[in-house]
């Protein structure tokens, strides 16, 4: 990935980092905050967005889990308690509040053990997977070999005994519901999946598929050692609650600004089941709600604001997906531009900006026509402040998904969740090489120890500019002037118009 410009302040800020100065020596606090030239609201939200105020979401968010069960995810009492401390603060704070109810397929791990002759094995089972037989199912391990598309086809088990085996195959190429289909049609009583990088293997095979074998995954060390166990005699017990439910997103606007030329921001609220989720993602939810009391539903701004807070994106980017495919084109058309913020406060912390422009050229190439202004946006702004930052690809991991597939321009941060941290990044931005940017993404570790404030706080301050820019004026993304130039444009018109009629005794106008 390509780094962006280190300037002199960047080293400075960074050493603060580096030597982990406690927050209020770090360079964020207000007094010495530097905030740059532009939009006066945006000035304003920068100033006003405190890591005080975002961090006391993130301690309510913890608390709430803890009061329900451990966890926030789509469709149980954690995620209603949090979507309502939301709604009751956005209430207060000026906003008419909406709550979309959508159905969604849920799903929570119920039992995961497996043992290896006799020993056991941590196994995580995967999203949607299919039951073992009550009990477990016994077999003897089959090891798929790894090519660069292990597992994904048929004739990667050219020679392996699957029928009936528990089959170990390598992460990377396809999905894991691929892998997981090819094993069940291979006759695999479960597949062992493992890691190719760093850190646990927490998937989700995205969607129930009967003819899929049930399946698990484990970390890179777990699998090498399986490996050397070809033959045990493995057996594995996986069960799931998987039934038909209702959520909802919670969406608010501004009472004022163009609504037909709405900046539009969200964040996904639900965690997995497995934890409070305080990383991924109360962390984004925090900084679009103090954003959003900030602002209060009536600011002074040229285009309304619509904050949501969705519901389900753990289940497959449910409550965004579902949004966007019921507003019609026209209400599409309404939309100037989406923003994402999807863990903002890793605790090995990348500084990543959607890749509107794909500049790094990875995956899915740039964004609809907007998107690059919008990453450009977001560049600047860290530029100014001295944090050099990188792209992301949009890969389609995140609440943007269905927005850019409707051609609509997105952007947004994100400090990175289970890729791996570079020793050209930790040289730049701190941290430890070698690991995952979450260590703890989707797990029950993902808990308030589980946030890089400083981190939080840096990216807080961009969602909160880009926010009060774009507030201000899309010009850049698709033309529609700010309100105030527009008038003077007009004015001018007219006087220019009324000086040319003057002046011309042949014009059509007499
Ligand atoms: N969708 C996130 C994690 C995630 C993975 N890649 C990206 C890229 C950009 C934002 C988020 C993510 C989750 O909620 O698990
Ligand atoms: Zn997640
Ligand atoms: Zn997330």
């Amino acid at each position: 990935m390509p780094s962006r410009k280190t300037t002199l302040r960047a080293g400075v800020a960074l050493l603060a980092a580096a030597t982990g100065l406690s927050l209020a020596a770090a360079p964020a606090s207000a007094a010495q905050q530097h905030v740059p030239d532009g939009p006066k609201l945006a000035r304003q939200l920068v100033k006003k967005v405190s890591i005080t105020n975002l961090n006391r979401h993130l301690i309510a968010f913890q608390r709430l889990a803890d009061r329900n069960g451990g966890n926030r995810a789509a469709g149980s009492p954690g995620h209603v308690a949090s979507a309502e401390y939301i709604a009751t603060k956005l209430e207060n704070a000026g906003f008419v509040v909406t709550r979309q109810e959508f159905p969604f397929v849920y799903d929570e791990t119920e039992l995961a053990t497996a043992t290896v002759d006799g020993a056991d094995l941590p196994v995580a089972r995967m999203g949607y997977s299919q039951d073992t037989p009550v009990g477990g199912v016994t077999g003897p391990l089959a090891v798929v070999p790894a090519d660069d598309t292990p597992g994904c086809e048929a004739a990667d088990y050219d020679g392996v005994a699957a029928e009936g085996a528990v089959v170990l195959v390598s992460r990377g190429s396809c999905t894991f519901g691929q892998k997981a289909l090819v094993a069940g049609e291979m006759g695999a009583a479960a597949v062992i999946i493992y890691n190719n990088g760093p850190g646990a293997l927490n998937g989700t095979l995205g969607e129930v598929d009967p003819a899929s074998a049930p399946a698990a995954g484990v970390t890179q060390e777990q699998g090498a050692a399986l490996i050397a166990q070809e033959g045990a005699s493995v057996t594995i017990d996986l069960q799931g609650l998987v039934e038909d439910r209702t959520t909802y997103n919670v969406i608010a606007e501004t009472q004022t600004g163009r609504h037909n030329n709405v900046v539009m921001a969200g964040a996904h609220l639900d965690s997995v089941g497995d934890g409070a989720g305080i990383n991924d993602n109360a962390t984004g939810s925090a900084a679009l709600l103090e954003t959003a009391i900030q602002m209060g539903g009536s600011p002074k701004v040229n285009n309304a604001v619509r904050f949501a807070w969705w519901g389900a994106e753990e289940h497959g980017l449910v409550g965004s997906t579902h949004y966007v495919q019921n507003l019609t084109f026209e209400e599409q058309l309404d939309i100037a531009l989406y923003l994402n913020f999807d863990m903002i406060g890793s605790p090995n912390a990348g500084y990543f900006i959607f890749d509107g422009d794909d500049s790094d050229g990875e995956g899915a190439g740039a964004g609809p026509y907007g998107s690059a202004q919008i990453e450009a946006a977001f560049a600047n702004y860290f530029e100014e402040v001295g944090l050099p930052t990188e792209g992301t690809d949009f890969n389609g991991r995140s609440d943007y998904g269905e927005f850019i597939l409707n051609g609509i321009p997105a952007g947004g941060l994100f400090t990175g969740g289970d890729g791996v941290k570079t020793e050209e990044q930790v040289a730049k931005w701190g941290g430890v090489a070698g690991q995952n940017y979450d260590p703890n993404y989707h797990t029950s570790r993902d808990n308030l120890g589980n946030v890089d404030r400083v981190a939080f706080d840096r990216m807080s301050d961009g969602v909160a500019w880009v926010i009060g820019s774009y507030a201000t004026s899309t010009e850049d993304v698709n033309g529609v002037p700010p309100r105030a130039a527009r008038a003077k444009t007009r004015v001018a018109d007219k006087r220019t118009m009324a000086a040319e009629v003057a002046a011309d005794p042949h014009s059509e106008l007499r």
